[in-house]
């Protein structure tokens, strides 16, 4: 039953039980994010007012052109985790390496990593869209206490013990799972507090939204081009729209609410895909199945694929159960 008057502070307390691991620690783990998100989403909000807009003129290491504040929020995230003193190592798209938290603190103990995109969407920045900050939360694999190590942060999808997003957008949300169903929280801007407002999120079965960047259709897998034909065909008794923000978060949100399919399949420039395994397809994979729906990579669910590289990329195609096999059946 949905209490909307529920803080994020107290569902987490409430449902701190049904997260198998030590409880306090997510808890302080997802609070660190909400009090980041909510730091961010000040800069956002106001980043028409101020300097912060535009290109800083660095690149980050995909060679992306880094706005302000997508930098500004990557120091975000980093410096309220590290201040928490809650993980034992980050890892975001932003930072070339991961970053250790034990060689600044020898004494950690802490048993957590967390992967980050601080800042998805950032092209989108400068026309008012709606961007969003990608998170997704393992246990660390290696010793505790000792230096952490990249395998850490090279694991399953399915290994997951939390994933999440905020999106910047009519309303700043935070959508998280513990693997126990999918839950929203929207921020009271007023008083600075995020309220329970959707409950156990799922995905509709079936839907009439796709989402992707047909500007690449020449460069599309055939399956991919048979799958737009069929939702473009007249025969459909309800005629599919096409729906595309260009920010992974938003599309993906919008389509777990009405029900959709996201594709960002390979291109000429991106031969593995666009989008990156571990900080964005990963999280956002575990909450699509979550909310009852399919992530997969057309030919494997994402959350099963062995990552390599930090910052590694693939064809990433999320969202309807009924959509997602429709698409495979061209395969
Ligand atoms: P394109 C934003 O830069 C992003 O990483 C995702 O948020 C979004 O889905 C995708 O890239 C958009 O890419 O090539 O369509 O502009």
């Amino acid at each position: 039953m949905l209490n909307k008057n529920l803080t994020l502070g107290e569902f987490i307390i409430k449902n701190q039980s049904s997260f198998k691991y030590s409880s306090g620690e997510l808890s302080s783990l997802i609070n660190s994010i909400r009090l980041a998100a909510k730091i961010v989403n000040h800069e956002v909000n106001k980043a028409g007012l101020v300097d912060i807009i535009g290109e800083t003129g660095d690149e980050n290491i995909q060679s992306e052109k880094q706005q302000k504040l997508d930098v500004y929020a990557n120091n975000k995230f980093i410096k309220t985790l590290v201040n928490r003193n809650i993980v034992c190592g980050i890892a975001s798209e932003e930072e070339e390496n991961f970053i250790s938290i034990n060689s600044i603190d020898k004494k950690n103990q802490n048993k957590y990593i967390v992967l980050i995109d601080p800042l998805d969407g950032s092209s989108n920045i400068d026309v008012n869209v709606s961007v969003g900050t990608i998170f997704s939360i393992y246990r660390r694999k290696s010793k505790i206490g000792s230096e952490v190590e990249l395998n850490d942060f090279l694991q399953f999808g399915r290994d997951q013990v939390a994933a999440g997003y905020i999106i910047y957008g009519t309303s700043t949300m935070l959508v998280y799972t513990t693997g126990n169903g999918v839950n929203g929280f929207t921020l009271n801007p007023a008083i600075g507090t995020f309220y329970h407002s959707h409950s156990n999120l799922s995905i509709p079965k079936d839907g009439k939204i796709y989402s992707i960047n047909e500007g690449n259709y020449l460069q599309f897998p055939e399956f991919v081009k048979k799958y737009i034909k069929f939702c473009q065909e007249e025969k459909n008794e309800r005629p599919y729209t096409s729906r595309y923000i260009g920010s992974l978060v938003s599309d993906f949100h919008r389509n777990m609410i009405k029900g959709g399919i996201f594709l960002y399949p390979q291109t000429l420039k991106n031969p593995n895909g666009k989008l990156r395994l571990l900080y964005e397809c990963n999280p956002i994979a575990f909450i699509c199945e979550q909310a009852g729906g399919i992530a997969t990579n057309g030919y494997k669910n994402i959350l099963d694929i062995e990552p390599e590289l930090l910052h590694q990329r693939t064809p990433f195609y999320c969202g309807s159960e009924k959509m997602v096999k429709d698409l495979q059946k061209f395969i």
